[in-house]
This record gives structure tokens, C-alpha cells and sequence, in this order.
């Protein structure tokens, strides 16, 4: 057996049949290449077992993707899945020899793993073809526990279908966190109870004026299980004390003039904030954190608290540290942005980095009181910053972020103060200042969200660009097969 990063096409032992070799995003930490193969025929069954209920749909659709038949399900089936203590919370084994293909893992979490590695594995042929698979033995487990994308709803709405095929994006690249900027100046998108004008004025509009929208409770629950079937946990944001213009012009006693703003359009940050220290918005923080609460069954609850420039520093962090108390007294944590790291913060409090021009310091101090932190460096994981001047969407305040730059960091070494051991994970946002559509949205999205999900997955010794770009260019084929646009960095060695 021979250690395989990138193998392009190879040769089955014995067989004349050509097969892929594993062109796998994110890298898994270990690959070791066998002699043999597997081959997927008409007959080929799926064998998963009661508790693993959940990932035998996934699995199903993963054989049909490729063969063009959906596979029957049943004990002694030649594609297993497997429970067994041993490969970690999210990690996975995965082997492909004569006999058939076996997935082991402890969770079903890390199943879900395996059948996405798998779909990366199989050659897709649809045509009734056999698919032969070459032999493999894959060891496999995530760098980090928190390997996320941001999408801003606020800024340009999105209906609940299209969030839904970014989580099929996300879980294929085994991302597991979906961060929804709900709130902002320009929009509020979710219903709460006993505050109707926050979706009839606050979601009535968007960036530009369009129509706008909003998600009712059962909407939202609805993405929640969605996320849930793929792993994917969501952590909603209620951005706070500033952008909030969509809740000032809902509301009159949110401001301290009691008066209602106008609603707003435009693109500008950092102008509105809630009159912090009033009873009416003590109380309107505590009914909306205490709703998402109860619609979020996930660990965290994410509060922004990110450029508020009308507010004092002392009048900021008493306030977070305020919201910091109504969210824990939901059960649940505090998540914000760098800016929180200014106020007193509770040990396991999540903050996220993302201002690089401005100095870390902020980050190091929440890491001092024990916080924990997002990587989220706007230089390079910001979705939303152009490729280069010929992009057509997107910003650049933060520089142009090629797929290079997306990919060649270590979040373990970015800030100094802050190791591996304060690092929770990595975050991609996509803000939507620029973005009014699904393809927009996705040809900025790839192909830096894979280059992302590998920094958050694989082992920083085993990465390069070298290697990933080729494995990165075999990805385009089932890119088409989706459907989605893409950019065709120039980095990247695409095949014609
Ligand atoms: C900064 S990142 C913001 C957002 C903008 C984004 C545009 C952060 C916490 N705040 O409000 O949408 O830049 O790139």
C-alpha cells in the first residue's frame, strides 16, 4: 500500500477498467491506497444499521448519484455502515477492498463523513455502467469543531430553499456550522413573537429596495432540521447594539428620541444603535434572545455587537455584558464579533476575528478571560471580497482574496496570543451587500468555501496549494452536475 494525496487516474490490479484516484476536499488526515477495488454493480445493496437511520438516506442518494439507481437497503448489503467506538466525535474510517466498501465511525455524524468522502470517491457514471471504485483505506477527522459559513439574509433576503442548498454546499465539504446574520440595518428576518412591526417594517425591505422577506418560526424550524440531517448546526445572529436600523424604524421606543427611524437601503455601516440602558430595550433584548433560544436547539446564540460607532466604550460593554447575562440565562452561549472582547466575558464565550486592518489585540484579551475564538480573517475568508478588479459582485475593503489566499494560512498562528488551543474553528462569511441572487452568491462561495472547509478540516502539515489546487480542480465536474456557478480562478489547473 502506497500513501495517495492526488493519484489523477490509475489503473485497478488486475482490471482494464480505469478508475479515479481520490481527489478528495478536504484532504482527510490519513490515505493509504490498496491493490484492490470494488465494484458497484446493478445489484450492489446498502447495509446501515437501525442506529444509523439518519445517514442511510445519504448514502442511498450518494450510489444513485453515481450509478443512476437507487440501491435497495439491507443487512449484508456490499456498502456498510458501521458503529464502533474508536475514530472520535466526527471522525470516520473508510475502506474500499473486494469485498465492498465499509464505513466505521462512532457517530452518526462521522458516517455522514464517510458517505461525503464516498461521493467523492465514486466516479459518477449514471449510465447503468458498473462504477468501479479503487481500494483505499481512509482514516479521517476533523482539525476543528467549528467549520463555518456565515450567509447575511439581512442585507438581500433569502428564501428558505436556496439557504437550504447552501447547507447541501456546506455538508459536502463537511462544514458543519451555519451562521444566519438575520439582523441588520437594511432588515429583519425573523418573526418574533409579541413584536409583529419587526417583520411588517423591519423586513419590508432590503440593500436597494427590493421586496425583501423574512422567516416565520416554522420557516426557521424548518432549516434548523435541515441543517440537523446534515450535521450542520445553526447558529443565528440578532445583531446588536448597532445595526439595527430595521428594529429602529419598527419601533419608536427603541430609540431614545422615541421616534421611529426610517427604513434603509443603503450600504453604509456602523451609524444606528439601540438606546442601550432603557427598560424597553432590556426587554425587547430579552423577548428576542429568549425566542431564538427556544427556536435554536444548538450550544450558541450570536449577538454581533460588531461597529457600533454611535455608543461610548463603557456604555458598549456594559450593554454586551448585559446581553452576555440574557443569553446565558437562556442556556446557551454568547457568541459575537472581535469587538466583544472589550467587555467583561464569560469563559467559553466565542468570539470572532475578522477586522485585518486593525490590530488583534481585542482577540488576545477575550482569549485572556477565556474566551474562545472563530477564525474569520476578512483578508482571507471573506466571501464576499472580489477575486480580482473583473469580479462583478462583491467588495473590496479587505483586498482582493484569491482561492490562494483563502487556502494559505494556519489559524493556529495568525494572531499571536491566540494558539491552537483557543482557536474553536473557522468561518467563512458572505455578506450580501453585493449579492442579490443564488448564482452571485455561489460564484463567490466557490471555490473559496472548499479551500476553507479544508483549512477548518485537514492537518495543517499535510496542506499545501500545490497539492490542493489539481484535487480543487476535480471538484468542477460535480460543481456542473449541481448546477452552480463558480470562478475559474486562474490558480487552479481546471481540466477542459
Ligand atoms: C463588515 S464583518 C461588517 C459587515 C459588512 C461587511 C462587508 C462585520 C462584523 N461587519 O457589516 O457587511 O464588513 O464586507
Amino acid at each position: 500500500m502506497a500513501s495517495l494525496l492526488w493519484a489523477g487516474a490509475m489503473t485497478g490490479c488486475g482490471s482494464e477498467v480505469r478508475v479515479r484516484g481520490a481527489a478528495l476536499v478536504p484532504l482527510p488526515a490519513e490515505v493509504v491506497a490498496g491493490d484492490s477495488g470494488f465494484t458497484l454493480g446493478p445489484a450492489t445493496a446498502i447495509s446501515v444499521p437501525a442506529e444509523a437511520a439518519g445517514v442511510a438516506e445519504h448514502l442511498a442518494f450518494a450510489v444513485r448519484e453515481a450509478t443512476g439507481r437507487r440501491p435497495e437497503r439491507r443487512s449484508g448489503g456490499e456498502i456498510r455502515l458501521a458503529l464502533a467506538a474508536g475514530a472520535g466525535a466526527e471522525g470516520y474510517e473508510l475502506t474500499v477492498d473486494d469485498d465492498g466498501i465499509v464505513i466505521r465511525a462512532q457517530t452518526e455524524a462521522g458516517l455522514f463523513y464517510g458517505v461525503q468522502t464516498l461521493r467523492q470517491l465514486l466516479p459518477q457514471r449514471a449510465d447503468g455502467e458498473p462504477v468501479r471504485v479503487a481500494g483505499v483505506r481512509i482514516t479521517d477527522r476533523p482539525r476543528f469543531p467549528w467549520r463555518g459559513a456565515m450567509l447575511d439574509v439581512a442585507r438581500h433576503f433569502l428564501p428558505v430553499a436556496e439557504v437550504k442548498r447552501y447547507i447541501d454546499l456546506m455538508a459536502a465539504y463537511k462544514l458543519n456550522v451555519l451562521h444566519l446574520h438575520l439582523t441588520d440595518d437594511q432588515g429583519w428576518r425573523l418573526a418574533i413573537e409579541g413584536w409583529p412591526e419587526l417583520t411588517k417594517i423591519g423586513a419590508a425591505s432590503q440593500v436597494g429596495g427590493g421586496p425583501g422577506g423574512f422567516y416565520t418560526a416554522d420557516d426557521y424550524r424548518d432549516l434548523v432540521a435541515y441543517a440537523r440531517a446534515r450535521f450542520v448546526d445553526i447558529v443565528p445572529e440578532i445583531d446588536l447594539p448597532g445595526h439595527t436600523n430595521a428594529a429602529l424604524a419598527s419601533y419608536g421606543v427603541l430609540n431614545c428620541d422615541g421616534r421611529r427611524r426610517d427604513p434603509y437601503t443603503g450600504i453604509e455601516v456602523g451609524f444606528s444603535a439601540l438606546c442601550v440602558g432603557s427598560p424597553q430595550t432590556d426587554r425587547f433584548v430579552s423577548d428576542v434572545i429568549a425566542e431564538v433560544a427556544r427556536l435554536t436547539p444548538g450550544r450558541y446564540i450570536h449577538v454581533g455587537g460588531d461597529e457600533v460607532r454611535e455608543l461610548s466604550t463603557p456604555a458598549y460593554t456594559r450593554f454586551m455584558e448585559r446581553v452576555q447575562e440574557i443569553v446565558g440565562a437562556t442556556g446557551k452561549r454568547m457568541a459575537a464579533w472581535q469587538e466583544a472582547g472589550r467587555a467583561r466575558l464569560l469563559p467559553g464565550t466565542v468570539v470572532q476575528y475578522w477586522k485585518t486592518d486593525e490590530d488583534p489585540g481585542v482577540v488576545a484579551d477575550a482569549v485572556r478571560q477565556g474566551a474562545k475564538v472563530v477564525m474569520s480573517p476578512a483578508s482571507r475568508v471573506y466571501l464576499d471580497m472580489k477575486y480580482d478588479s473583473w469580479t462583478h459582485a462583491g467588495q473590496d475593503w479587505a483586498g482582493m482574496v484569491e482561492v490562494a489566499d483563502s487556502y494559505e494560512w494556519d489559524p493556529a498562528t495568525l494572531i499571536e496570543g491566540v494558539g491552537a488551543a483557543a482557536v474553536l474553528g473557522v468561518e467563512a462569511p458572505l455578506w450580501t451587500e453585493t449579492v442579490g441572487g443564488f448564482d452571485d452568491l455561489t460564484y463567490l462561495a466557490f471555490p473559496r468555501l472548499p479551500a476553507v472547509a479544508e483549512v477548518a478540516w485537514s492537518p495543517q502539515g499535510r496542506r499545501s496549494f500545490e497539492t490542493f489546487a489539481p484535487r480543487l480542480a476535480a471538484q468542477a465536474a460535480q460543481w456542473k452536475r449541481w448546477g452552480i456557478n463558480y470562478h475559474e480562478s486562474p490558480q487552479v489547473p481546471w481540466k477542459r
